[in-house]
């Protein structure tokens, strides 16, 4: 599949130099952060991963082309433009039909995987969502994760959805779950989700032993969840308010599928007055940052 993604040269050469790369999604900048502020938050990405030693490539679809690594003029794109939500699925008829879109921890994994990056740095996972049982909604990423071998480091999943019933699934797929400093599964905004992460890694060379022994069992991927750091977590009583408030948003206007995630974040950042738009961009930071020393230790 290598042949039907572009790789930038900076990114190609950094690959077969055997140097660190971290891949980045596009759907956390186009569909989880305001137009201004998204363009901000991707150049700290990228530069953020270079500080800690490794190259960052940004993965999206431009104009039928899958790239993994964008020049200036293409993260601008993805940042201004009103891109479709591509999850694994969307990938060929988006090629297919030469049209752009943004990409999903789904579909970043399956693009890194093509491209030969084995770590990717986001914000949350995708999961179970409430009211699944009738519903039927449940990430693609869960599924995606369990077949491809890439090293996501995420800051567990938001509150908005089931997140007992996310590590039930987790656990079908056959998913490591380490909890990076901490024993609970982090929630997003909230260091805690009052639910225990399986596993405990306490530094990235620790992470990369895991990961590499989970190598000789699995061609699964693994996932690394870090806790929002202390100083940006959200206070606990306003966030339980902006979710219920968020969820009745959600009944009132019959939002459905894919567009539940970008509702709720909107709703949040709007009723915080943006407190959740700084602990989502501090936590996307330390991810991004975490999952390049852990490509280093791997490298
Ligand atoms: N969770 C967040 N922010 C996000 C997403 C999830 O806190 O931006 C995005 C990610 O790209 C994730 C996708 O892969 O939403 C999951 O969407 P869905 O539930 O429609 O599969
Ligand atoms: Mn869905």
């Amino acid at each position: 599949m290598t042949s039907s993604i572009t790789v930038a040269e900076e990114v190609s050469d950094a690959l077969t130099s055997g140097r660190a790369v971290v891949a980045l999604e596009s759907t956390l900048l186009s569909h989880g952060l305001p137009p201004g502020r998204n363009l901000t938050v991707a150049r700290r990405l990228e530069q953020a991963v270079r500080d800690a030693g490794a190259v960052p490539a940004t993965i999206a679809v431009l104009d039928g082309r899958p790239l993994a690594g964008l020049a200036n003029e293409q993260l601008e794109r993805v940042c201004a433009e009103d891109l479709a939500k591509l999850s694994l699925r969307d990938l060929g008829p988006a090629a297919g039909l030469g049209l752009s879109g943004a990409t999903t921890v789904a579909s970043t994994s399956a693009l890194a995987h093509a491209a030969g990056i084995g770590v990717f740095g986001t914000g949350g996972l995708g999961g179970v969502h409430l009211g699944a049982a009738q519903t039927w909604d449940v990430s693609a990423d869960l599924g995606a994760l369990g077949a491809l071998p890439t090293v996501v480091v995420c800051s567990g999943v938001k509150s908005v959805l089931d997140i007992a019933a996310t590590l039930e699934v987790l656990e079908t797929n056959s998913l490591p779950v380490l909890g990076y400093r901490t024993d609970d599964f982090p929630a997003f905004y909230l260091r805690s989700s009052g639910y225990p992460a399986p596993w405990r890694v306490d530094d990235p060379a620790t992470a990369a032993k895991v990961i590499s022994a989970h190598r000789a069992y699995s061609d699964s991927g693994v996932l690394v969840t870090n806790p929002v750091p202390e100083e940006s977590e959200m206070d606990k009583d306003l966030h339980d308010r902006l979710l219920r408030g968020g969820l009745d948003l959600l009944a009132e206007r019959g939002v459905q599928g894919s567009e539940v995630t970008p509702v709720l974040l909107e709703h949040f950042h709007e009723a915080s007055g943006g407190v959740s738009l700084d602990a989502n961009e501090a936590l996307v930071l330390s991810n991004v940052t975490l999952a390049a020393e852990i490509a280093v230790a791997l490298a």
